[in-house]
C-alpha cells in the first residue's frame, strides 16, 4: 500500500514563497506531498479534477492556499470529505478578507483554517502531519520530540536572560 500523501493547492504563484514555508516543514518530516497552482475562480475545472484524483489517488490531508476573496479551501472542502486545511494569504487588506473568505465556511463543509501567511503556512503542514500521526506512531513521535527540543531552546534563553 502507498504511503499517505499531503496534497497542496495554491490560487496563485505569487502564493509561493510564503507556501514554501510548508513545504519545508512537510520535507522536514518526510512527508509526501504534491503541491499544485490552480484557482477556485481562475481554473476551477482543474482544481476539481485535481482534487478528485488526489483523492483518488491517497490523498489523506488537502492543503488550500488563497488570498483574497479566497474560495479555494472551500472549493477543495466541497469536493472531498478528507480533511481540508486552509491558509489564507495577504494579497490584500492584510489578509482579513482571505482569513474570512477561508474560516466562514457553511456547516457540513468544514475548512480547518490556520494564521495568515508563513506562521499559517507552516501551521498547515504541522496539523497535516498530526492527522497523519493518528495512524502513524513514528510520525507522532517525531512531533512530540520537536516540541521537546522546542522548549528545550526556550528553556535555554531564558535560561540566558536570567544569567
Ligand atoms: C488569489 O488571489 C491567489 O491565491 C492570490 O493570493 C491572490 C492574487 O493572485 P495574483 O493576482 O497574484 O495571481 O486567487
Amino acid at each position: 500500500m502507498s504511503k499517505p500523501f499531503v496534497a497542496i493547492v495554491m490560487g496563485s504563484d505569487s502564493d509561493l514563497p510564503v507556501m514554501e514555508a510548508c513545504f519545508g516543514v512537510l520535507r522536514d518530516f518526510g512527508i509526501p506531498f504534491e503541491a499544485r497552482i490552480t484557482s477556485a475562480h481562475r481554473t476551477p475545472e482543474v482544481t476539481k479534477a485535481f482534487v478528485k484524483d488526489a483523492d483518488e489517488r491517497g490523498c489523506a490531508v488537502f492543503i488550500a492556499a488563497a488570498g483574497m476573496a479566497a474560495h479555494l479551501a472551500g472549493a477543495v472542502s466541497a469536493t472531498t470529505v478528507k480533511p481540508v486545511i486552509g491558509v489564507p494569504m495577504n494579497a490584500s487588506l492584510d489578509g482579513l478578507d482571505a482569513l474570512l473568505s477561508t474560516v466562514q465556511m457553511p456547516a457540513g463543509i468544514p475548512v480547518a483554517s490556520v494564521a495568515i501567511g508563513k506562521a499559517g503556512a507552516k501551521n498547515a503542514a504541522y496539523l497535516a502531519a498530526q492527522i497523519l500521526a493518528t495512524a502513524d506512531a513514528e510520525l507522532g513521535a517525531r512531533l512530540r520530540d520537536e516540541r521537546a527540543a522546542n522548549a528545550a531552546a526556550i528553556a535555554e534563553k531564558d535560561a540566558a536572560l536570567q544569567a
